[in-house]
């Protein structure tokens, strides 16, 4: 078998003080991101949105199928539809399904079965995962490969000044519905985009310590 096709890697190595230099504002930027319930209703650069997701679409993935569509809602009765859909979820789950245990987890999150925030956020990024390929050829590492795109989804949202909320409203299917998605499409994150609203709080949560999440052998 001959050897498939290569191009050069664009690479540029840079000295290691603007490395650290980088990593070290990287840290400090992430680490005020936070997920954000309280939206302004302010227009926000679709343009810079779009180009976000064209970067998150450049994430690594299961032999390179690529396994995601992103739709991106801006329509108000569309945006309308999915609050409606994603309450009557939501309240079902408030009022009974979940387990006293996982309404305990989320206390400190102060979340119920409200979700104005997906009226009110300017635009609504839903997320679909291939489960295959249109015509059910297989794909690989679907949820592994979706998340890393997510969490570049985010990254870059909030590196050019956004807010985002990571909602799950479950069951998603009604998401596929309303955006009329193809089977093989399944809902796998809604994210709200915008500014904050004024005067915007976030629970007073913290991220665990650096000695907490790094083992170095
Ligand atoms: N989907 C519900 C509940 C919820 C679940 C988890 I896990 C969270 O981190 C936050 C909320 C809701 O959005 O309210």
């Amino acid at each position: 078998m001959s050897d498939p096709p290569t191009v050069p890697l664009d690479f540029h190595r840079q000295p290691p003080e603007a490395m650290r230099r980088r990593a070290g504002e990287l840290r400090a930027t992430l680490t005020r991101r936070r997920s954000v319930r309280h939206f302004a209703p302010d227009p926000i650069p679709l343009d810079a949105v779009r180009d976000c997701i064209h970067a998150a679409a450049q994430a690594p993935s299961g032999a390179n199928k690529q396994p995601w569509t992103f739709a991106l809602v801006t329509d108000p009765e569309t945006k309308r539809a999915i609050r409606r859909a994603a309450e009557a979820e939501e309240q079902t789950f408030y009022s009974g399904r979940a387990p006293q245990s996982w309404l305990d987890d989320l206390a400190p999150l102060g979340t119920d079965a409200h979700k104005p925030f997906l009226e009110t956020a300017p635009a609504l990024i839903v997320v679909f995962a291939h489960r295959t390929a249109e015509d059910g050829a297989r794909h690989y590492y679907v949820a592994e490969s979706v998340g890393i795109a997510c969490g570049m989804l985010l990254s870059a949202l909030h590196q050019c000044g956004l807010a985002t909320l990571t909602h799950t409203p479950s069951p998603m299917k009604f998401l596929g519905e309303i955006l009329d998605r193809p089977a093989h499409e399944r809902p796998w994150l809604l994210i709200p985009v915008g500014y904050p609203a004024e005067g915007c709080r976030v629970p007073a949560i913290t991220r665990k310590a650096p000695g907490e999440v790094l083992v170095e052998i």
